[in-house]
Formats: C-alpha cells, structure tokens, sequence
C-alpha cells in the first residue's frame, strides 16, 4: 500500500445507561461498515472475558465485594490491556466500535458519591488511553430503560445511581475536549425513538466523523 493511501480507522464509541441500547446500536453500526466494505471491529468495556474482566463481572454480580478505589482501577486496567489491540487495528485502517469506553470508568466511580473519590481522580488513570474520535452518549429517561428486559440486577442498576449517572454525562455532553478543536466530550444523542431511528440517528452523526479520518484531516489517533 502506498503510506499515502493508507488512513487509519476510527475508533467510536458509544456510551449510555443500562438497557439504553448501546449493544444493539453498536451491532447495527458495525453492520453499517460491513455493508460499505470497510473494515471494522466491535469491542465492549467491561470486557467480561479477561482475567481483570472476571473480577469486574464478580463485582456487577454482587459475589465479591470490592473498595471503591480499587474497582475503579481494575475497569480502568481492563482499557489499558486493550490499548494495544485498538492501537493495531485503527493503525492497519480498521473502524473500532467500542460499546463504553472511559467515559464510562470517570462517570460511573463518580456517580457514587464517595467524597474521596471524584471526577479529578477518577479521570488520571484514564489518561494516555485512545481518545476516541467520536463518543456517542444514548440519552434516555431511566424510567424507560428501566421498563426494557433485565434490569436491576447488577450493581449500580437502580433509579437513584443511574440519576447522577445521566446528569454527568448530560454535563460532558456541555464540555469541550480542551484542545481549542470546539468539540464536546459526548455528543448527547436522544435514544427514546425506535431502534431503525435511532440508528440512522447515530449514523448521521458518526459517518461525517469517519469520513474525516480517511481523509486524513483528523491526524493519528490522539491519546
Ligand atoms: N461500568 C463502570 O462502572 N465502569 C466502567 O469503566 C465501565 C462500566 C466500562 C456493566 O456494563 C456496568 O459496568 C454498567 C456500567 C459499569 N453498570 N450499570 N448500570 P455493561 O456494558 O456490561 O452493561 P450495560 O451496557 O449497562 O447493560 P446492557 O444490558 O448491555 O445495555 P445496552 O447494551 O445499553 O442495551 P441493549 O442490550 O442494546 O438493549 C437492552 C434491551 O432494550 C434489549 O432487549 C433491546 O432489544 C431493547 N432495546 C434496545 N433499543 C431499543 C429501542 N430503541 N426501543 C425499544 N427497545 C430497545
Ligand atoms: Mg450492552
């Protein structure tokens, strides 16, 4: 290949309540990709499967308990022994579709209410992992998610958590990035529609964003 003509992938993420339809949207999106021939991969954080992974799942499920200092950390290693494996694939022209990412990690750990653990402390772990080029966060009432199958039986899935949880994404759907680009941390995307609508929706908003990379405006993945 010419170094020319070769752009990296995309790495976008979609972030959301429990139930909001984060899995299904991010199958959908990656059926997107495949249809235009381009070359994609879907990942999911907590990834369940590793090691760290089973730990976190233990703590969801209620089996082990765990400090809250110490749970946030492993969520955050189970991104970084990712690092990796996204870095390859967006750098050999590959879309990664991530299903939460550390938007997830600063928000829930904060949405606790630990006075000793807030949003500066849970966001340094985070920092150096990929930025995305794109974090859709699916905006739903947690009323509604709550009436979707299977909620509340894991850890945090209960009104008062997935409240805060809401609110501080809605705040990171208000803040810039801070690298003068004028983007937001979140595009805030209203998920109460139908799942073809609300997957035009986030296609709308993600397909621009992956035009830029390969045309290369939006540089080498940003940390
Ligand atoms: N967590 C954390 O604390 N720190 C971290 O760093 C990370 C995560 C990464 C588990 O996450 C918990 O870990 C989570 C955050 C915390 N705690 N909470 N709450 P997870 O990702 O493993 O689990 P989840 O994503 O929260 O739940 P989920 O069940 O996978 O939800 P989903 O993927 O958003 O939804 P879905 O499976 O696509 O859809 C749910 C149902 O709704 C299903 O029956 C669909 O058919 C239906 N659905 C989907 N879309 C629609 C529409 N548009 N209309 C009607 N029905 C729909
Ligand atoms: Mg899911």
């Amino acid at each position: 290949i010419d170094p020319a003509e070769h752009r990296r992938g995309a790495f976008i993420v979609l972030e959301g309540l429990d139930r909001s339809g984060k899995s299904t949207q991010a199958k959908l999106m990656e059926q997107r990709f495949v249809e235009l021939n381009k070359p994609v991969k879907g990942m999911r954080f907590p990834d369940r499967t590793t090691p760290i992974g089973q730990m976190i799942d233990g703590y969801l499920k209620s089996k082990v308990e765990m400090e809250d200092h110490a749970i946030h950390l492993l969520f955050s290693a189970n991104r970084w022994e990712a690092v990796a494996k996204i870095k390859a694939l967006v750098a050999q022209g590959t879309t990664v579709i991530a299903d939460r990412f550390f938007h997830s990690g600063v928000v829930y750990s904060a949405a606790k209410g630990n006075p000793a653990l807030n949003y500066k402390w849970a966001r340094a772990p985070e920092i150096g992992l990929p930025r995305p080029d794109m974090v859709v966060f699916l905006d739903l009432n947690p009323e509604e998610t709550a009436r979707r199958g299977g909620w509340g039986a894991e850890k945090y899935e209960n009104g008062e958590m997935q409240m805060r949880v809401r609110q501080l994404f809605r705040d990171l759907g208000k803040k810039d990035i801070g690298d003068w680009s004028g983007e937001k941390e979140v595009i805030v995307l209203d998920a109460g529609g139908g799942i073809e609508e609300v997957a035009e929706a986030i296609w709308e908003l993600v397909r621009p964003r992956v035009e830029a990379v390969e045309r290369g405006e939006r540089g080498s993945l940003k940390t």
